[in-house]
């Protein structure tokens, strides 16, 4: 019997898949066939940015996130479905690309009100990495409790809010905001993206009563020297068909494969003045008729978020 289901789980070849409406996970392998047939397909599915980046072999043919449709005597997967999104990196050393989660609909980028104190230049780098794989992204502002008073948080955030990012301000200490966060989740595979010591796992805790994922403070992770969450799977909310991934290579933002020439489009904000600039192939530097320099000058694009453009990209043109 064949039935379809999401792989939430993998380890060494063998893959945990729960089929919707059904109490009981099922593991399965995969067929050997199967793992050759995917490595080499060219995916069609793909967003164009993703396939001219990397054409590079995939470590693991399936991801956490994956519809697998799975014989359920034999314990094979059968059929992997197309993916409508992945978000992937590759490895620094080998150059191979690993899959870290499929099919993921949003990313929530999950910062700190304080503690530690939020850092825009790092959040401009956590929500190219999103824009770059195609995704949604939603900004979180976590330990809304720590500050009596939110108004300097709220004018570092209004370039991000202009910008189109839905931003939800919460605290998963005094449990604030938290519904309204579970209901976004409804019916779609999210993960949760950020530095350490923001409270990932303490708001997924809050998300799903029971779960206990282990939480630490930073002080405690500086000493050791690594971070928290060291496993990465898909955890199954009691909405029907949400999950949540908490995975640890969320963290590294520096690795990305972002091409130079494609920053510009992962800034939302500037979409619109892209294609008015004198030259075509404007670097919105220090060419003249850049209008996209000219909407800066007038205040109508955020100049940090401006620069913080031209850092990343003078770091990708040197790499
Ligand atoms: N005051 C306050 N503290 C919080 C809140 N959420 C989490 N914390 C604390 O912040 C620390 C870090 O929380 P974690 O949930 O472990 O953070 P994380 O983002 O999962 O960290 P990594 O797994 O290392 O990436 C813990 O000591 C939590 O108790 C909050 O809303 N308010
Ligand atoms: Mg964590
Ligand atoms: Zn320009």
């Amino acid at each position: 019997m064949l039935l379809e289901g999401v792989v939430y789980r993998g380890n060494s070849g063998l893959y945990e898949i729960r089929v919707d409406g059904d109490e009981t996970p099922y593991v399965a392998r995969l067929k050997g066939t199967l793992k050759k047939e995917l490595i080499y397909s060219t995916s069609g599915s793909r967003p164009l940015r993703v396939t001219q980046a990397k054409k590079r072999r995939a470590t693991d043919p399936i991801a956490i996130g994956d519809t697998v449709k799975f014989d359920v005597d034999e314990h094979l997967i059968q059929e992997v479905l197309p993916r409508r999104s992945e978000l992937a990196r590759s490895s620094p050393q080998t150059g191979e690309q690993h899959v870290l989660v499929a099919n993921l609909d949003t990313v929530f980028v999950v910062f700190a009100a304080s503690e530690p104190k939020p850092d825009p230049w790092l959040l401009d780098r956590f929500l190219v990495l999103v824009e770059s794989a195609d995704l949604k992204a939603e900004i979180v502002i976590n330990k809304c409790d720590l500050l009596t008073d939110l108004t300097s948080t709220y004018e570092l955030m209004k370039p991000y809010a202009d910008a189109g990012y839905r931003i939800h301000y919460i605290s998963a200490k005094q449990v604030l905001g938290i519904d309204t966060l579970r209901n976004v989740l409804s019916k779609k595979i999210s993960a949760f993206a950020g530095p350490s010591g923001v409270g990932k796992s303490s708001i997924l805790n809050r998300l799903k009563p029971g779960l206990k994922l282990k939480t630490g403070d930073i002080g405690e992770i500086t000493f050791k020297g690594r971070h928290t969450t060291t496993t990465a799977e898909l955890i199954p909310l009691d909405t029907e068909q949400s999950w949540v991934a908490d995975t640890p290579g969320l963290r590294q933002v520096d690795f990305w494969d972002v091409d130079a020439d494609q920053l510009e489009f992962c800034f939302p904000e500037f979409k619109d003045f892209l294609d008015g600039c004198h030259y075509t192939n404007c670097s919105h530097k220090t060419e003249p008729g850049c209008l996209l320099r000219a909407e800066v000058d007038a205040g109508r694009v955020d100049s940090r978020r401006y620069k913080s453009f031209l850092q990343m990209r003078g770091e990708k043109e040197h790499a």
